[in-house]
C-alpha cells in the first residue's frame, strides 16, 4: 500500500487552517493509504522559546495537537500517530540530508524568509534547515505522499530534489546495497480541496496562521460557539451581496475564503455553495456559516477536552505509535547507512 505521511506543529493556536488545510484531509485518506501523522516537536523548537511557548507549554501542545488528530477521527489503531521527537531516526537522516541539501536551496525558501525576519543573522540554524528535517521526516518512511496546506508546496519541491540528489550521488552504492536505482520515491504533494489556503478573517490578502496577534483572525479549533459566532460576525467582507458562479469572487479575496470555508466545512465546492448563495448578502450567508461551523467544530472541541483531561492516555497513544513508527524508519535508516558507507 502505498504511504502516507504528514505533521503539525505543537505551536499552540491550532486554527481551522489547519484543520481544513491538513487534518481534515488526513482523516480522508485513511480508508485508501497506511498514514503516519506525526506532532513535530522538533520543528516547534526551530524559533524561539518565545514563540513556543517553553518546555511546559511544548508538552501540553504535543497533547493538544494529539487530541486534534484523534477528535478529528483519525484512528491510532488503524495508523500512526506519534511525536517526532520520540523517533530518533528523523535527526539522523536530516544530518545527511544536511549533507545533500544546497545552502543554494534553502535560502530560495520562502518561509524562512518570513519567519527570520529581517534580523536572518539572528535565526537559528535549525530555522535555516528545517526543509531538510521536513524531508527526513518524509523519507524515513519512504512515504509517497504528503497532504499538506498551500503554503508547504515549496518545501515539498525541496523534499523531493533532496531525495534526487541523493538518490543520484549514491546511485552505484544504491544498486549494490539494494540492487534498485533509487532508495528514496519523489513524494507527491496532497494539496486539494476548497480550503488548501485559510486566510486570516481580519485580512483577505494573509494566511490564517497561529502567531497572528489578533485571535480575531483566526477560528481555534478550541473556541466555543459564541466565540466562533462573534469572529464569524465580525469577519471582514465587503458590501456587494454574494455572486452566483466562481468568477465572481474575483478580487474578492474576503468572500472567496469565507465561501471557501464554508464549502470545505460542508464537503462541497465553492461552486455549489454560490448555487445556493448566490445573490444573498454577507449577514445571512454568516448566519448559516455559524451554523454548520458550530455543528462541525464544536463535537470536536468537546472530544478534544475530554481527551486533553487525560494526558496518561495520550501519552500511551504516542509512545505506542513511536514504537511502530521506529520499526518502520529504523530498518529504512540502516539502509541509508550502509549506502552512505558508515560502517556498523
Ligand atoms: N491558513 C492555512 N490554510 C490551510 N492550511 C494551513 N496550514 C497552516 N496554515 C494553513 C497547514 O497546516 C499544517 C500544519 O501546519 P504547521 O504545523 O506547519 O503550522 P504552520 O504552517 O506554522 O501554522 P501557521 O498557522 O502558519 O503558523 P505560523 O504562525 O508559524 O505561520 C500544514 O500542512 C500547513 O500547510
Amino acid at each position: 500500500r502505498e504511504r502516507v505521511f504528514s505533521g503539525v506543529q505543537p505551536t499552540g493556536n491550532l486554527h481551522l487552517g489547519n484543520y481544513l488545510g491538513a487534518i481534515k484531509r488526513f482523516v480522508a485518506l485513511q480508508d485508501t493509504f497506511e498514514c503516519i501523522y506525526c506532532v513535530v516537536d522538533m520543528h516547534a523548537i526551530t524559533q524561539a522559546p518565545s514563540v513556543w511557548g517553553g518546555p511546559a507549554e511544548l508538552a501540553r501542545s504535543t497533547r493538544e495537537v494529539t487530541a486534534a488528530f484523534l477528535a478529528a477521527g483519525i484512528d491510532p489503531d488503524r495508523h500512526i500517530v506519534f511525536n517526532q521527537s520520540q523517533v530518533g531516526e528523523h535527526a539522523e537522516l536530516a544530518w545527511v540530508f544536511n549533507c545533500v541539501a544546497r545552502m543554494g536551496w534553502l535560502n530560495r525558501m520562502t518561509q524562512f524568509k518570513e519567519k527570520a525576519g529581517k534580523h536572518r543573522e539572528n535565526a537559528s540554524v535549525g530555522l535555516f534547515a528545517y526543509p531538510t528535517l521536513m524531508a527526513a521526516d518524509i523519507l524515513v518512511y519512504k512515504a509517497t505522499h504528503v497532504p499538506v496546506g498551500e503554503d508547504q508546496k515549496q518545501h515539498l519541491e525541496l523534499t523531493r530534489d533532496i531525495a534526487q540528489k541523493f538518490n543520484t550521488d549514491f546511485a552505484d552504492s544504491i544498486r549494490r546495497v539494494t540492487g534498485a536505482d533509487a532508495l528514496f520515491p519523489l513524494t507527491e504533494p496532497v494539496i486539494q480541496g476548497p480550503a488548501t489556503r485559510v486566510m486570516s478573517l481580519r485580512d483577505g490578502s494573509k494566511k490564517m496562521s497561529k502567531s497572528d496577534p489578533s485571535d480575531y483572525s483566526r477560528i481555534n479549533l478550541t473556541d466555543d460557539a459564541d466565540t466562533i459566532a462573534q469572529k464569524i460576525r465580525k469577519a471582514k467582507t465587503d458590501p456587494e451581496p454574494l455572486p452566483s458562479e466562481e468568477a465572481g469572487l474575483d478580487g474578492r479575496p474576503e468572500a472567496d475564503n469565507l465561501v471557501g470555508i464554508y464549502a470545505a466545512l460542508a464537503d462541497s465546492t465553492r461552486a455549489d455553495v454560490l448555487a445556493e448563495f448566490g445573490g444573498a448578502q454577507f449577514s445571512t450567508f454568516k448566519a448559516a456559516l455559524v451554523d454548520l461551523a458550530v455543528a462541525k467544530l464544536a463535537p470536536i472541541a468537546a472530544e478534544m477536552r475530554r481527551l486533553t483531561a487525560d494526558p496518561g492516555h495520550i501519552d500511551r497513544v504516542l509512545r505506542t505509535g513511536a514504537d511502530r513508527a521506529r520499526a518502520i524508519a529504523a530498518p529504512i535508516m540502516a539502509e541509508v547507512k550502509q549506502v552512505v558507507g558508515f560502517l556498523r
